[in-house]
């Protein structure tokens, strides 16, 4: 029986079906829930759950970019302290930076229902690891809901806010890149208006000092236990009758693969891998005769069973890492001995042509990471599009950690001294905001020589174009304030800081060479408007002259997916064309062109 079928309040005034994605369905969850503070910082495959929100109403709910997930959370935190019910979003790495937050505030308790959701990337499609957020769940004794559908995803997060308040605790709910980005149809409701509960002065809960913090820690446990009682008797806990020659307990998306491979299996869906629901676990083993698990990524289902001295197998058939599918779930199972050994994988007779990511055509990055291949020293790089500036042609970083790590590594590279002068960081505007300020200020204080390059392209485009402080516009497209970094910089105490347009590549060239000339901490802000968003920029394109092209690659090595080779050649070697479709007019290439061939197409 599922919760729906058990008529869980809250689900009996369904009114309309509509083909939602699992993010998009999070945030008319979080709207129907009566929520009124909404806030994220973008990250893949999270970004589109706030941006969904903001589609609402201004007047039922606030939604708002955060400079980073640790004061998305915070903004959440004193709104539901402060008796609404609030909403903050990141993905799987965005916990990291928030988790200092989160793990005070399991012990603080909530006022208005808190909800966080996280969205993870197994498979690594678009992150820099695959950590498993339930282990953070564990970790800082939150429960965590896992929806294997739109529509569940819909659901569960309403449910994550009754649970919440019931409990005095944040909620976490996790997606994955399968389910936020998967379309399917959804049984939407009405928005529930929660009469706002005001801030309720009581310091021995609300602030986290020792003697208060040494009170809450028990109750952190005992609520664990009430939370494993409650997920044990709720019908979100489900189990599908079967076979009972083996039955298999799981969760979240790999239910679905589940249900595909092995129909007649009997199956234990846990709706929360933590806190576990033990005593439906116990009598869900005790019915079959042999028990396994299959779930993604780390074995936190597995290792609690066996914790409660139940027998069971899960990793030694499926996977540890990457992402689950009914094929690997079927050759798991085929490896236990419960499924015929599956034939080779379904061919979709597709070969698409490897195409490796590449910086957009026009794209400001491109100049500043030539300019550095000319400087030639050591490059503690960050994450954002200029990532791409690791790989052939322009291969100009030489480390990439996590968001803001970019500037402190080079102040590491400095003190230890490195075998290649000088040493730079570089770093988006979006990722400097995030993450980068402090470490800027670390660098003067501590006197270290390196030099920053701020690529400020005027948005987040690593994740779709999202506004922040740097823009000038708020998540809904208002007026506010826009940060300076010259002003940021000065403040830090950097002396030597210029701003520079990396479209005039001579200057550029120049700035960056007399920057790292400089002892100290200097800073260039390479300043010019990303190619895509806000608007997307489409100059007059430029051409080739196949006469006047000498084959010298110099504008090959800018890696502008617009230039291509051509059919002609000189003294053996190919010469170039540019695509008028793709081209917008850049004219970086036809700076960097010796022979003056390239103009523009009307020319
Ligand atoms: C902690 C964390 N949050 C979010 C992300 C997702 N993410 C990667 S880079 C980036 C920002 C990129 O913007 P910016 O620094 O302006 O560089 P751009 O892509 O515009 O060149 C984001 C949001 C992440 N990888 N880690």
């Amino acid at each position: 029986m599922t919760y729906r079928e058990a008529n869980v309040p809250g689900f009996g005034a369904d009114t309309m079906a509509r083909p939602l994605t699992g993010n998009e369905a999070m945030a008319r969850g979080v709207w129907e829930a009566g929520v009124k503070v909404a806030a994220a910082y973008p990250g893949t495959p999270s970004t589109e759950i706030l941006e969904s929100v903001a589609t609402y109403p201004a007047s039922d709910i606030t939604a708002q970019w955060a400079v980073n997930e640790k004061v998305s959370l915070d903004v959440a935190i004193g709104a539901a302290l402060s008796g609404v019910r609030a909403m903050s979003a990141m993905k799987h790495v965005g916990l990291n930076v928030a988790s200092d937050s989160l793990m005070s505030q399991t012990y603080i308790g909530v006022h208005a229902g808190l909800v966080l959701i996280v969205c993870d990337d197994p498979g690594i499609h678009s992150s820099q690891n695959e950590q498993d957020t339930r282990l953070f769940a564990r970790l800082a004794n939150a429960p965590i809901l896992e929806p294997s559908d739109a529509q569940e995803a819909h659901d569960f997060v309403k449910i994550a806010y009754d649970i919440s308040e019931e409990f005095d605790t944040p909620v976490i709910v996790r997606s994955t890149t399968r389910l936020s980005h998967t379309r399917s149809s959804v049984t939407v409701g009405p928005r529930v208006e929660v009469e706002p509960k005001g801030f309720v002065g009581n310091p021995q809960k609300t602030v986290s000092i020792p003697a208060n913090a040494r009170r809450a820690h028990p109750k952190l446990i005992e609520r664990e236990e009430k939370l494993k009682a409650f997920f044990a008797a709720s019908p979100l806990t489900q189990v599908d009758e079967g076979t009972t020659t083996y039955g298999i307990v799981t969760h979240g998306t790999p239910y679905l693969y589940v249900k595909e491979v092995a129909p007649d299996a009997k199956v234990l869906k846990l709706a929360a891998s933590y806190p576990l629901a033990e005593e439906t676990v116990k009598a869900f083993a005790a019915s079959v005769d042999r028990l396994l698990v299959v779930e993604e990524l780390e074995p936190v289902i597995e290792e609690s069973i066996k914790a409660l001295g139940i027998p069971c197998e899960g990793k030694v058939f499926f996977p540890r890492v990457g992402e689950l599918s009914p094929e690997i779930v079927k050759a798991g199972l085929a490896a236990a001995g419960l499924a015929e050994a599956p034939a080779e994988p379904p061919s979709y007779d597709i070969n698409p042509v490897v195409r490796p990511p590449v910086l957009c055509a026009g794209c400001p990055h491109t100049a500043s990471y030539m300019a550095l291949r000319a400087v030639d020293g050591r490059v503690a790089g960050d994450i954002g599009c200029y990532t791409l500036a690791a790989v052939e042609p322009l291969r100009s970083i030489d480390t990439t950690i996590c968001m803001g790590a970019s500037i402190a590594n080079a102040v590491g590279m400095a003190m230890a001294g490195t075998n290649k002068e000088p040493i730079i960081a570089t770093i988006g505007d979006s990722t400097f905001l995030h993450s980068g300020i402090p470490p800027l200020i670390d660098a003067v204080y501590n006197k270290a020589d390196i030099t920053v390059i701020i690529l400020d392209n005027k948005i987040t485009a690593m994740t779709g174009g999202q506004h922040h402080p740097g823009t000038g516009h708020t998540l809904r497209g208002e007026k506010t304030h826009q940060v300076s970094y010259i002003d940021i910089c000065k403040a830090a105490g950097v002396e030597w800081v210029r701003k520079v347009d990396p479209y005039d590549v001579g200057t550029l060239y120049r700035t960056i060479r007399e920057a790292t000339e400089y002892k100290g901490v200097s800073v260039v802000i390479s300043e010019r408007p990303c190619v895509l968003d806000p608007v997307r920029i489409k100059g007059q394109p430029l051409k080739v002259n196949p006469e006047g092209c000498v084959a010298c690659q110099s504008c090959m090595n800018l890696g502008c997916p617009a230039i291509t080779w051509s059919d002609q050649f000189y003294e053996g070697h190919r010469k170039v064309q540019i695509d008028a479709a793709s081209c917008i007019g850049c004219t970086l290439c036809a700076q960097l062109c010796p022979s003056d061939c390239i103009q523009p197409v009307n020319a």
